[in-house]
Formats: C-alpha cells, structure tokens, sequence
C-alpha cells in the first residue's frame, strides 16, 4: 500500500452524472459530460495545491505515453475520451475545495459500467475499489431511475469488497434530484427511503445517502469563479430552486453545518470580489448537498492526513534510534 496515498473513486450507473459531479467538486466544467454514455477512459486527477493550471497526459492500452498537454481543458479532455486508442488520462491541477497537507489525491473518474461500448468497465471499476488502498467510494445514483438501471450485482461487489479488510468509505450520492417533480408526486424523502431500503436489502448498513443537482452545483462554482454563463445556464440557474435532503443523522448534519460555516468565513475577508455575493452563491453550493460530500471527504482526508503524520514522525523516530544504535555500536568498537 502507498502510505501516501488517498484515493476519491466516483461509480456508479451509465450518465448517473459522475463527471458533473467531479466538475461540480475541481470548480470547473473539464471532464466530459453528456446525455448518453459518455466517459470511455479512466481518469485520474491529481490535486496539487498552488497550480494554477490543468496539465494532463494520455496514454493507450500498453501504458505508454500518446498526448501530453501543459494546459487541458474541457476540449482536449473530450477528444482524448473518445480516443479508442486512449485507456488512461491522468490530470494534475489544484482543486480548491479540498485541503490536504499530507495526501497524495488521487481522484477516479470511472466510465458507468453499463456502458455498452466496454464490457470491461465493471472490472475495471473493481480493480479499482479493490486494490487496498485508502479513500473514498462515492456511489452515484440518478434519482429519477431508482430500480430502472440493473446496478445491484455492481452495489454486491463492492459491498463485498468493503467487507474485507479495504481502507474505504462509501457514500451515496443521489444525483439530479432537481428533475423530480413533487407537485406529480414524486418526493425527494421518498426517493431517499426507497434508495436506502434498497441499499439496506444489498446489504449495506446505514448507508449515508445525499441528494444532490450536481449540475446546479457546477453553475453555482462557475457563478462563484466569475465564468460566463450560457443564456440556458442562466435560466436554469435562476429558476432553481432545489432544496436538498439526506438521510444523515443529527448530529452528522450538525457537523456539517459548522463545516458550511467555518468554510464560508474566508469570504469575509477576501479582497476585492463582493463578499456577500460569494459567501451566498457558496452557501448555496453547500446547502444542495456538496457540504456533506465536501465534509465527508474533508473529514476522511484530515484523518488520513493524520495517519500520514502519525508514520512519517514513526519513520524519522526509527531513523533516529538506527542512528543512536550506530553511535552506540561505534562508541563500544572504539573502546
Ligand atoms: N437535471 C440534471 N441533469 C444532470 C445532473 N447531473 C448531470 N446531469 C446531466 O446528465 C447527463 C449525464 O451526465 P454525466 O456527468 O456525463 O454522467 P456520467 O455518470 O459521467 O456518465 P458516463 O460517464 O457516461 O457513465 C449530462 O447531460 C448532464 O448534464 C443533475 O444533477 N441534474
Ligand atoms: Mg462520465
């Protein structure tokens, strides 16, 4: 196992919305989203704090590097996805809203694996979830298809796979919640009680289920970075007014809602943008649900960047006491 590194997989059924979802979380509309199976490739984001740019690399079936860009965008990242010669694009660039000192992020971004065009997505995925090291599994399920998208012997392996001794978390995200129509009947709460009762019946105990719109949360980030919004954007932003749900304990939502606050207060201080504005379209941000995901995956990371502390000053005591052992041993010869 890598000591340093903390991996983020995102899985989940054929345009569940994962790729929104990770725009939604980097702050920025790179990786390839549309309405039919979309991601063919494994992507892997790196985050490094203090970069100012994505760079990215591509590379085919025998590992070896094709493409290589020093500045990637949604573009490039598009056309290297529908590649057939590229399996793997890795990305490193600086995601905001994720602070760690001592991880080496890795963030997956994972085809659906009922895509038809692979069979192999499946397996890939569970290479992925299987391979020990620590993170974080988010589960993307579209709220408007619960028990349409054949996902169960999926959600089976990787319950299977948590059971053994694997360094991971799972949390279910419940994605485009802003389509259900309450007034037609269809409720969030309900949504959220029929995901969890099947979550239970695979296996999983209290699973923590969040609704989300990730779309709406990646127009929110675009809003809060001062990117132009399309005519469409704009209108679809301005007439949404989701209110999300989850299924999280009291006390878990508490938690949340000091974690919503403690990250809202930078924008009290920072200068030169509206303060009010960007502390409220942030606020927003979080209340559609991306304050659990953010806390959820803050809390795991500020753990590990624990743990990570914990075996490096272990590693530099073993140093030092190989060090006193050898000036002992070179003391006794010397007398
Ligand atoms: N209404 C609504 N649409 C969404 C939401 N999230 C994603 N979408 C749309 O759903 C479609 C699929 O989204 P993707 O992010 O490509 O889904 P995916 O899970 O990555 O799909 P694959 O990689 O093909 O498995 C796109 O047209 C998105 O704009 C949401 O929260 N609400
Ligand atoms: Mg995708």
């Amino acid at each position: 196992m890598n000591k340093n590194l903390f991996e983020v997989i995102v899985v989940g059924t054929m345009s569940a919305g994962k790729s929104t979802m990770l725009n939604a979380l980097i702050g920025k509309e790179l990786l390839h989203s549309a309405n039919e199976a979309t991601t063919a490739t494994i992507t892997r984001i790196h985050d490094k704090d203090g970069e100012n740019k994505f760079s990215g690399a591509a590379y085919n079936y025998e590992n070896e590097l094709i493409e290589k860009s020093r500045s990637i965008d949604f573009e490039v990242l598009k056309h290297w996805n529908t590649d057939p010669e590229i399996k793997l694009i890795e990305i490193t660039g600086d995601i905001k809203t994720i602070y760690n000192t001592e991880a080496e992020l890795v963030i997956y971004d994972l085809p659906g694996p009922n895509n038809s065009q692979d069979d192999n997505h499946e397996n890939l995925t569970m290479e992925v979830i299987d391979n020990n090291e620590y993170g974080l599994i988010f589960y993307v399920l579209n709220a408007t298809q619960i028990g349409v998208n054949d996902d169960r012997s999926l959600l089976e392996k990787i319950k299977n796979s948590l059971q053994k001794d694997n360094h991971k978390d799972i949390v279910f995200v419940l994605n485009k919640a802003d389509q259900l129509d309450e007034e037609k009947g269809e409720s969030l709460s309900a949504a959220i009680k029929n995901v969890e009762k099947y979550l239970t019946n695979i296996g999983f105990e209290q699973p923590k289920i969040i609704a989300t719109s990730a779309n709406m949360a990646l127009l929110l980030q675009k809003l809060i970075n001062q990117e132009d919004l399309s005519r469409r954007e704009n209108m679809q932003i301005s007439v949404c007014d989701f209110k999300t749900l989850s299924n999280l304990s009291e006390s878990e939502l508490l938690s949340i809602n000091n974690f919503i606050n403690e990250s809202c207060q930078e924008y009290l201080v920072e200068e030169n943008t509206s303060p009010e504005d960007k502390r409220t379209l942030q606020e927003k941000y979080y209340q559609m649900g991306f304050g659990a995901i953010c806390y959820f995956l803050q809390k795991e990371i500020n753990h590990y960047n624990h743990l990570a502390a914990e075996s490096v000053s272990l590693d530099k005591l073993k140093v030092f006491i190989g060090q006193l052992i050898m000036y002992y041993l070179k003391k006794s010869t010397m007398i």
